[in-house]
C-alpha cells in the first residue's frame, strides 16, 4: 500500500516509466498464473458443470474399487477401471461391494441422474463416479482419464501421481452421437475396427454406424448366401485416384465372419457403444448382384465394382425373390446385432434406369397402384421397414427415403444438406443430422490440398464443425425434439489404412464431440482450441496420427 502511494507521488516521467517497466513482469506473471490455472482442467467434450476444488488425490493408496450396487454392467465398468489402473500403478486393485473408503474409488448408480449422465467428484481421499446408469459411470471414467497425466494412456508403469480435486456434473445434449465407417470401398481388419471404436470411446460417441455392403464389396458373412462373400467380397482391381481410368491390377477384398462380427459387437457393447449395421438397398448393391445376378433387373452378369460412383444396376423390386433374399439377410443381421434398435437400409443414390425398362418392375408398379418409379422406391423401403418392424427393430435410411413417401417408423439420416432432415422432422419423423458440408470427414480439412493426402474434395475444418448446430433454426420446439443427434461419416474411397482413418477423424471428431455432447452455452471455439493442445498430448501418448493443421 505504502509502495503504491509512494509511486503515485512520483512526478518525473522517467521515474514513472522505470516503475512501469519494473512492475510489468509482475503483472504478466499474475496473468499467466491465472491462465495456467484455467487451463489446468481441460476436458473435451466440455462438461455441463465443472468446479475445481483445491487439493489433490494421490494414486498411491488406490487399491480398491468399491461398487455401490451389485450390477453386472457396473462390474464391467469397474473391470475397465481396474485394467486401466493396474499396469500403471504397478499393484493389484480389488473390486468389492461397498460405498467407499478413504484413499479409494467408488462407482455407483443413481437412476435419477438420467441415462448416460454422471457426477464425478475427486477429493483428497476419494474418487467417486455416480452414473445415471452404467454408461454414465463409463463416460465419467473417460472424463477422469483426461485428468490423469497423458502418459497414463501408454498403459505402462508410472510413479504414483496426483489427480486434481474437482466436482463435475455432466450429461450429453443428444442421445445419438454417431461415427460412421465405410468398410466396403476399403476393408479394415477386426483390430482396426476395434481401434476405431476406441476413438469413439475417448470422445464419448455412443453409436458406431457400420457401412457393411456397397458396390465395391460385401463385407459380412451371411450363412444362407455364401456367394455374397465368396464372390461379393472381392473385386478384380481398384481404380487409381478419383476414377482416373487407370487401374492397379491387384485383386482386393475381405469380409468379417459372423464370429468376428460377434466379437466386435461385444467389444463395442462392453464400451456402451451401439453398432448400427447398414445393409444397402436398393442401390449400391452391385457386389450382391455379382453373387446373385437373378436379383437384378437384367439378370446380369454383374461384377463387383472396381471404381467409385453410382451404378445403374440395383436390386429389382419387381422380383419377389429380391424380398425373400433381403428378408433372409435381415434375419441373420438381427441375430448378429441383437442390441441395435435400428437396421440401416441405405436407400441412397439408387438410379431408376433399369426399373424403367424392366417388365417385372412395370408389373409391380401397376399391381400395387404406384404412380412411378419414385413410388416404387418408397414401396421397396416401406416393405423392408415393415419386415424389420416385425423383427422388433426400425429402419434408418439416407434422406432419399423421403422419395415417394416415407415409411411409418423410419428415421431419416440427412446427408444432402439439412433439407431432408427438416422435412422429415416436420412430418414427425426422427432425424439424424449429417449434412455433407459439415459431417463428411472424407473431405479435406486444410485448404492446402497439395500437401494433404488425396480426399473426396470439399473443405471441412474444426471451426466449421464447431460452429454447426445440429438443430436447424427453422424448426419449432416440437419438431426440434425429433433431431436425435448427429453423426460424422467416413467414406473410404481414398482411405486405405487405420493411420489414414485417424488422420481424417482426429481432431475433427473432438470438435463434433462438443457439438453433440456439450450444452450450447458452453461452446467456445477459442477455449476448444486451447483444450485441443492438451487433448493432443493424449493422442500422442496413444500414438495416434492426427491432423496438425
Ligand atoms: C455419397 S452419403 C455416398 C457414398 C459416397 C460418398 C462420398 C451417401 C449416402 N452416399 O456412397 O462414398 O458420397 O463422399
Amino acid at each position: 500500500k505504502f509502495f503504491i502511494l509512494w509511486c503515485l507521488n512520483i512526478n518525473t516521467r522517467l521515474m514513472k516509466k522505470a516503475l512501469f517497466l519494473l512492475l510489468l513482469p509482475l503483472f504478466f506473471f499474475s496473468c499467466n498464473h491465472k491462465a495456467d490455472k484455467e487451463q489446468e482442467i481441460s476436458i473435451i467434450p466440455q462438461p455441463v458443470n465443472l468446479k475445481k476444488i483445491s487439493g489433490s488425490f494421490n494414486t498411491d493408496s488406490l487399491n480398491v474399487i468399491f461398487m455401490g450396487v451389485d450390477q453386472a454392467a457396473l462390474f464391467n465398468v469397474a473391470m475397465h477401471c481396474k485394467t486401466m489402473f493396474e499396469p500403471v500403478l504397478g499393484h493389484k486393485i480389488e473390486i468389492v461391494k461397498g460405498t467407499g473408503k478413504s484413499g479409494q474409488m467408488v462407482l455407483d448408480i443413481d437412476p435419477d441422474l438420467g441415462s448416460e449422465a454422471y457426477l464425478l467428484t475427486v477429493n483428497n481421499n476419494l474418487i467417486s463416479i455416480i452414473g445415471g446408469d452404467a454408461a454414465g459411470v463409463f463416460w465419467g471414467i473417460q472424463t477422469l482419464k483426461q485428468l490423469l497425466p497423458p502418459d497414463f494412456e501408454k498403459g505402462i508403469r508410472m510413479d504414483a501421481f496426483d489427480i486434481p480435486c474437482i466436482a463435475i456434473e455432466d450429461e450429453p445434449r443428444f442421445v445419438y452421437r454417431g461415427m460412421h465407417l465405410d468398410v466396403c470401398r476399403h476393408f479394415f481388419a477386426v483390430e482396426d475396427v476395434k481401434s476405431y471404436i476406441d476413438l469413439l470411446v475417448l470422445h464419448k460417441f455412443n453409436i458406431f454406424h457400420w457401412h457393411l455392403t456397397d458396390d465395391q464389396g460385401w463385407r459380412i458373412e451371411i450363412k444362407k448366401y455364401p456367394l455374397l462373400t465368396e464372390i461379393g467380397a472381392y473385386r478384380d482391381e481398384t481404380v487409381i485416384g478419383r476414377n482416373s481410368g487407370e487401374y492397379d491390377s491387384k485383386p482386393y477384398g475381405g469380409y468379417y465372419t459372423q464370429e468376428e462380427i460377434k466379437d466386435i459387437v461385444a467389444y463395442a457393447e462392453d464400451r456402451f457403444i451401439t453398432i448400427i449395421p447398414e445393409i444397402e438397398m436398393p442401390g449400391h448393391s452391385l457386389a450382391a448382384l455379382a453373387a446373385y445376378p437373378e436379383l437384378g433387373c437384367t439378370g446380369g452378369p454383374y461384377s463387383v465394382a472396381t471404381k467409385w460412383g453410382v451404378f445403374d444396376d440395383v436390386f429389382c423390386p419387381g422380383n419377389e425373390e429380391t424380398f425373400e433374399f433381403l428378408e433372409n439377410v435381415i434375419d441373420e443381421i438381427c441375430l448378429l446385432f441383437p442390441n441395435s434398435p435400428y437396421i440401416h437400409i441405405g436407400g441412397d443414390e439408387s438410379p431408376k434406369t433399369r426399373w424403367l425398362q424392366c417388365e417385372k418392375c412395370k408389373n409391380r408398379i401397376e399391381n400395387e397402384g404406384l404412380a412411378d418409379t419414385h413410388e416404387l422406391q418408397s414401396y421397396f423401403i416401406k416393405r423392408m421397414a415393415d419386415y424389420i418392424k416385425s423383427k422388433g427393430k426400425s429402419i434408418i435410411g439416407w434422406d432419399e427415403i423421403l422419395e415417394g413417401g416415407l415409411a411409418n417408423n423410419a428415421t431419416v439420416m440427412s446427408w444432402r444438406g439439412e433439407e431432408g432432415g427438416i422435412a422429415a422432422a416436420k412430418m414427425g419423423h426422427d432425424v439424424i443430422m449429417c449434412p455433407n458440408e459439415v459431417c463428411y470427414f472424407d473431405h479435406y480439412q486444410s485448404k492446402d490440398t497439395e500437401n494433404e493426402p488425396l480426399a473426396f474434395g470439399g473443405f471441412t475444418d474444426c471451426e466449421k464443425i464447431y460452429s454447426w448446430s445440429p438443430i436447424p433454426s427453422d424448426l419449432n420446439e416440437n419438431q426440434a425434439s425429433r433431431i436425435l443427434g448427429g453423426q460424422a461419416n467416413l467414406w473410404t474411397e481414398y482411405i486405405l489404412d487405420l493411420d489414414h482413418i485417424e488422420y481424417m477423424v482426429l481432431p475433427r471428431m473432438a470438435a463434433l464431440s462438443e457439438v453433440l455432447w456439450s450444452q450450447p452455452d458452453k461452446l467456445n471455439y477459442d477455449i476448444f482450441v486451447k483444450k485441443l493442445q492438451n487433448l493432443t498430448k493424449y493422442y500422442d501418448a496413444r500414438g495416434y496420427n492426427y491432423a496438425k493443421n
